[in-house]
């Protein structure tokens, strides 16, 4: 069994530790990159990274349970884009590589071509992985909802088959959203034959959830669809995990990603097959010291049952 506090390695990638930030809205800038390089964690990760700058949507974009049951997100990818980036990622990934630690790209495209762009550019700028996002709930034009690509194995399929062709040098970690059993099986069939797969990163947000009564700071925000996360989406997730495991080959590593708050939570994904996790509820409540905590009830269970 693996230990919360030892390196690990995911897609041929050393990690500190199995812990790193997810791709969430405090995980876009320079500044964010020196939060996450100081860190107790064991990578660093930005994004996600699109073609152009966007502006968040409107409305607060993040909403906490009062029981903290669970969180919603409609952020709608606010980033600078290819200009910010172009200037800013390479001292992003100096500030993780001083402190001895990986650092990951998160790229999201709205048709094929953005990632056949963002890829070779992330790569050219230093990174050690590369997670395309294939699980934004959040990005709506007119009324109309970008279509999910990780809920259509034939987009994935597509997507991978033209990045592919740009021949990425570094590894590639697919972030995918909760996906119903059917469409699992789908959609890891088919980055089972993708040559340039190397991790999954299960899930992103559940999407589509609605803003409810005993929702902090609910304000005007009654019609709003959001992306579902924190700890309702920990069992949902870990599930995704325990089945992708089994559906696809060793080669390929698990990311788990939904709901970790504790050491106990890192563990459950551990035991589930995942070989390093992400948080972002937990960084949006509690703030980076969420790490050193979860660290230290790691180092003090493996005390205690020594
Ligand atoms: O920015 C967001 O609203 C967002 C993104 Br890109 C994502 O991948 N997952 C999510 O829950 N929110």
């Amino acid at each position: 069994m693996h230990s919360i506090d030892k390196p690990t390695t995911v897609a041929g990638v050393r990690l500190g530790n199995v812990l790193m930030n997810a791709s969430y809205v405090h995980s876009k800038t320079l500044e964010h990159a020196k939060v996450f390089a100081n860190s107790a964690a064991g990578a660093v990760l930005i994004g996600s990274i699109s073609v152009k700058l966007r502006r968040p949507n409107p409305g607060q974009g993040y909403w906490l349970h009062k029981e903290r049951f669970f969180s919603l997100n409609s952020f709608g990818l606010p980033n600078g884009g290819m200009p910010y980036f172009a200037k800013h990622l390479p001292a992003m990934v100096k500030l993780a590589h001083d402190q001895g630690k990986p650092f990951i790209a998160n790229v999201v495209g709205f048709r094929q071509e953005d990632y056949v762009t963002l890829v070779p550019f992330v790569e050219k700028l230093g990174v050690d992985m590369v997670e395309l996002n294939f699980g934004c709930p959040n990005v709506w034009d007119g009324g109309q909802q970008k279509r999910i690509i990780s809920y259509h194995a034939e987009l994935v399929q597509e997507t991978l088959q033209a990045i592919a062709q740009t021949k990425p040098t570094v590894p590639i970690s697919v972030k995918i959203s909760p996906l119903p059993p059917d469409i699992l099986q789908e959609v890891s069939a088919v980055l089972t034959k993708s040559p340039i797969v190397r991790a999954v990163t299960a899930c992103n947000s559940y999407p589509n959830a609605a803003v409810t009564y005993g929702t902090k700071g609910i304000g005007d925000d009654r019609e709003v669809l959001a992306g579902l996360a924190g700890r309702a989406l920990k069992p949902i997730s870990l599930g995704v995990v325990k089945q992708l495991r089994q559906l696809l080959p060793r080669r390929i590593d698990i990311i788990g990603c939904g709901g970790i708050y504790s050491a106990n939570d890192v563990q459950d994904y551990l035991d589930a097959g995942a070989k390093a996790v992400q948080l972002a509820s937990a960084l949006a409540d509690d703030g980076v010291s969420i790490f050193e905590k979860i660290l230290f009830q790691a180092k003090k269970d493996s005390f205690t049952s020594a």
